[in-house]
């Protein structure tokens, strides 16, 4: 692999590369956070997405690599995305990637665009249209798509005819993207399915992009590999083949544990990605797990009540693994 730049040989390109490396925020890692065991209430967590750019700003404003916030659809939902998308750059960030979630509905248990019905499968399909829709209000040049479709049982649905179907929904939604918009595809070894994952790593995820063509990239999430799996070598292959599109830090101490904090993630993969010199636009820093409560909540009051009054485990948690 040839580098540009000589970052192979000067160590002061290789300097400039990583201080110009840069790192999204999602919106999601502002909220309250826990586990599948509770979620725990803080001081003044964020009531909605113009509070939760209030932090990133202060991240930013403190880090100078954190320039731009991942939002989640619907949990960022807004009645004016351009709004939005406006008063988050006079604070001096801008929204980054658009997350879709076809992931938490009950219509989604047996999956999403993998569904064997073809309702849930045509509400699945609307809802990652809408979030590019969202794309154009806001700005936005990514959209990112992880799927918790799968199995759970043999015999439980055709493997192939799901992959039939996931590949006919990406491809309706490649064929929307607008002119320098990207789909970013990330891949997941397991869960919520645990006999079959119809994304479950980075070569069915680069088998579907190069079937739609440059706009999609795959995107590798630290957590998201079995044990022992050589990280840098899928980022070397995928930067060979011109399909690298971001990374998500999540940890994985054992499986995916999406701590926000002091995770080990990018130690091994962000090297390559700053020799890559592509612009080093990560996607999260934190990833996908940080729990939040979807309704939001007073600020200054009671951070640990829940507004509807469920105490089940976890039955208002946001950004279950993702
Ligand atoms: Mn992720």
């Amino acid at each position: 692999m040839t580098s540009p730049a000589g970052l192979d040989r000067d160590p002061g390109a290789v300097k400039d590369a990583l201080r110009n490396h840069q790192i999204e925020l999602p919106s999601w890692a502002f909220g309250n956070t826990g586990t599948r065991f509770k979620v725990f209430g803080q001081p003044s967590v964020p009531r909605d997405p113009i509070e939760k750019a209030a932090d990133a700003v202060q991240v930013h404003l403190y880090t100078g690599v954190a320039p731009s916030m991942a939002v989640h659809i619907p949990w960022d939902k807004v009645a004016d995305y351009s709004a939005l998308a406006a008063h988050t750059a006079s604070r001096g960030i801008r929204i980054g990637a658009v997350n879709a979630n076809v992931f938490q509905d009950d219509d989604y248990k047996l999956g999403s665009v993998c569904n064997p019905d073809a309702r849930i499968r045509a509400k699945a399909l609307a809802h990652l249209l809408e979030c590019v829709d969202i794309m154009d209000a806001t700005g936005s040049r990514d959209l990112k798509l992880w799927f918790g479709d799968g199995t759970n049982y043999p015999g439980q649905d055709d493997i192939g005819a799901r992959q039939d179907r996931l590949a006919s929904a990406l491809a309706a939604v490649y064929a929307r993207l607008g002119p320098g918009q990207r789909m970013l595809l990330e891949y997941k070894l397991f869960e919520p399915s645990f006999y079959t994952t119809d994304v479950p790593d980075w070569g069915t995820a680069l088998l579907h992009c190069t079937a739609l063509g440059p706009a999609a990239q795959v995107v590798v999430d630290t957590g998201h590999h079995a044990p022992g799996v050589n990280i840098e070598f899928i980022v070397a292959m995928l930067l060979r083949s011109g399909r690298l599109g971001g990374f998500d830090f999540n940890s994985r101490f054992y499986a995916d544990d999406d701590l926000m904090v002091g995770g080990g993630g990018p130690i091994p993969a962000v090297p390559h990605h700053a020799r890559d010199g592509e612009g080093g636009r990560s996607c999260a820093v934190g990833g996908g797990g940080v729990h939040a409560r979807p309704v939001p909540q007073h600020r200054a009051e009671d951070p640990g009540a829940d507004p509807l009054g469920d105490e089940r485990a976890g039955s208002r948690r946001q950004g279950a693994a993702c």
